[in-house]
């Protein structure tokens, strides 16, 4: 039999550039065409393109270890301490949620109870990283991308300096893309980074969180609370004001539910406000303040997932007159220039964009190919499917409920829904009827036309990825309807959505 090869680069990116010899003369000064500061998810992608149209191209990439002291190889955030362990570890959690169903379809369980052995599961994450990282290097080796692992600093307009505590250079190039992303935050309060950790020491923490506290609300946070009382430890959510801020809050609501439902624990309306280790090989004891109360409690682990930083503060952007908003990061253009002409900035690093990984590699091709290819086409951020990996998943596309009404007017939107269970679940009668739910909006003033969709449901990010589609060509509640339900599937539930809102506010399917 042949061995089975992992083939890292369709995973992340599908279609692949070729390598070339750069192929044209250069028309200007520099050592490089491009210059690209950061190799993560937009970085590479716009430097793999780059080379692909012919083009002399560099990049840097650098990680400066967490404060707790982790740190990782070539491929950014995605790889390493975002999506890719985030996913294996919610997919770990659901192998271990469905033990129950296992027993009741007949296949022998040592029982219902977890008994997580963490140490294994970060280990095969952790192999699983190592291959993409090496994967990456190898390919830039390949496609013939200058590949320096050095901090990268401006010197002035077109020069890069390069710092990796050992040596350091100069370079030069022509056009330079800064593709930095954003690291954690921390709430600056007492022990916070002595004590605390974040997104980016959890997916390699050595021994098993135990009892955890995750501080945050949004959907890092939930996330990682998920998986975490998915595969067995007794954890709690800490929420200053409301969960998932930014999406439908309908469907944030319901997915906090079904969280707490499932042995998530909540802290309403609460801030913590000291982190200490009274006894050093002990347990943490937080100090929170929740309606005015100061209270205490104690954890093996505190999370925090309270957002993230643009990386642009030691580029040194003011010596080339870069301007960087006040949350650090970069407005661009609808060509993704900065308001210096041969400067760029893509993914995570620009103002007021979704910070996704495909979103980033897209923005990097796209800009690649106008900037070397002659091409027109620009990044599109509108109507960008995308899915939060709670353990009952919630995948949505376009408008929120909220910013379609307002966005639309009230009395045009139509909001199509329904609870329903997947057939799955019959094997488990504790599973209850009405945790999965979609909604369909419509805008009644241009035919019906789909502006949003929101469904919580096991394979969300499966379904909401052929919406998107659907949504991307401008479908209208018809056309979505006049598609066939594949049967059985939670898919099906999508099409042909009978009642709004107002016709059946409780949501329930009624009949088969
Ligand atoms: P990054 O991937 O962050 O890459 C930037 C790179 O530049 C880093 O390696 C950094 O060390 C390096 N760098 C920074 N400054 C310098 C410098 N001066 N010199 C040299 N190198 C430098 N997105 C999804 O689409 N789906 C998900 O499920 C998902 N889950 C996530 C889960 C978590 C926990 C987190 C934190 C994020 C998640 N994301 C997810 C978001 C996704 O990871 C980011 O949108 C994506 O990585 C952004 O890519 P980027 O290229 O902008 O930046
Ligand atoms: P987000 O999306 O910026 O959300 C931050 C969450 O943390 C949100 O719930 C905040 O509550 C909460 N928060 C912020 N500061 C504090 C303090 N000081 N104390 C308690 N709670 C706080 O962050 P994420 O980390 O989930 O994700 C950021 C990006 O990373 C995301 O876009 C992905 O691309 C990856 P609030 O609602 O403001 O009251």
């Amino acid at each position: 039999m042949e061995p089975m090869q992992f083939d890292f680069q369709a995973e992340s990116f599908g279609e692949q550039p070729k390598a070339h010899e750069p192929k044209k003369v250069p028309t200007h000064p520099y050592d490089y065409d491009l210059f690209v500061i950061g190799g993560g998810s937009g970085g590479i992608s716009a430097a793999r393109w780059a080379t692909e149209l012919g083009m002399k191209v560099a990049l840097a990439d650098f990680v400066k270890p967490s404060p707790a002291g982790s740190t990782w190889g070539l491929g950014g955030t995605c790889v390493n301490v975002g999506c890719i362990p985030k996913k294996l570890m919610h997919y770990a959690g659901i192998l271990a949620e469905s033990k129950r169903d296992q027993q009741l379809a007949g296949i022998p369980t040592t029982g219902e109870s977890v008994d997580h052995k963490w140490e294994t599961m970060v280990g095969s994450v952790q192999q699983h990283i190592k291959s993409l990282n090496w994967g990456y290097k190898a390919d830039l080796i390949e496609l013939k991308v200058k590949y320096f692992n050095f901090y990268a600093t401006f010197k002035d307009a077109h020069t890069i300096h390069l710092d990796n505590g050992k040596t350091q250079e100069t370079v030069t190039a022509d056009k330079i893309i800064i593709a930095v992303g954003g690291r954690p935050q921390y709430p600056g309060i007492p022990g916070d980074k002595e004590f605390g950790i974040t997104s980016e020491d959890i997916f390699s923490k050595k021994t098993a969180p135990g009892k955890t506290l995750v501080v945050g609300a949004s959907y890092v946070a939930l996330e990682c609370a998920g998986f975490l009382t998915a595969l067995g430890y007794d954890t709690t959510v800490m929420v200053r004001s409301i969960l998932l801020r930014g999406f439908d809050q309908d469907m944030a609501n319901r997915i906090g539910q079904y969280m707490e439902n499932y042995h998530t624990k909540f802290i309403l309306g609460a801030i913590p406000v000291k982190l200490e280790k009274p006894d050093p090989n002990g347990r943490t004891l937080v100090t929170f303040e929740q309606e005015g109360q100061i209270k205490q409690e104690e954890y093996d682990t505190v999370l925090f997932a309270i957002g993230r930083y643009a990386l642009t503060k030691e580029l040194n952007l003011e010596s080339v007159g870069v301007k960087v908003e006040a949350n650090g990061k970069i407005k661009v253009t609808d060509t993704e220039e900065t308001n210096v002409s041969h400067i760029f900035a893509i993914g995570d690093v620009i103002y007021g964009k979704l910070e996704l990984t495909p979103v980033a590699i897209k923005a990097g091709k796209l800009l690649a190919y106008r900037l070397f290819g002659g091409a027109a086409e620009k990044m599109d951020y509108a109507n960008v499917p995308t899915t939060v990996f709670t353990p009952l998943e919630y995948g949505s596309c376009g408008y929120s409920e909220e910013d379609a009404k307002a966005k639309f007017g009230a009395d045009n939107i139509s909001t199509y829904h329904t609870t329903f269970k997947p057939l799955e679940w019959a094997y488990n009668k504790m599973r209850p009827d009405g945790d999965c739910y979609v909604k369909v909006l419509v805008n009644k003033a241009d035919h019906n036309r789909v502006v949003g969709f929101h469904i919580c449901a096991p394979n969300a990010g499966e379904i909401t990825q052929g919406i998107g589609i659907a949504m991307k060509c401008g479908a209208t509640k018809e056309q979505l309807d006049s598609c066939v339900g594949i049967h059985p599937t939670i898919a099906e539930d999508c099409i042909g959505l009978k009642y709004t809102k107002e016709e059946n506010p409780d949501a329930d399917k009624g009949g088969c």
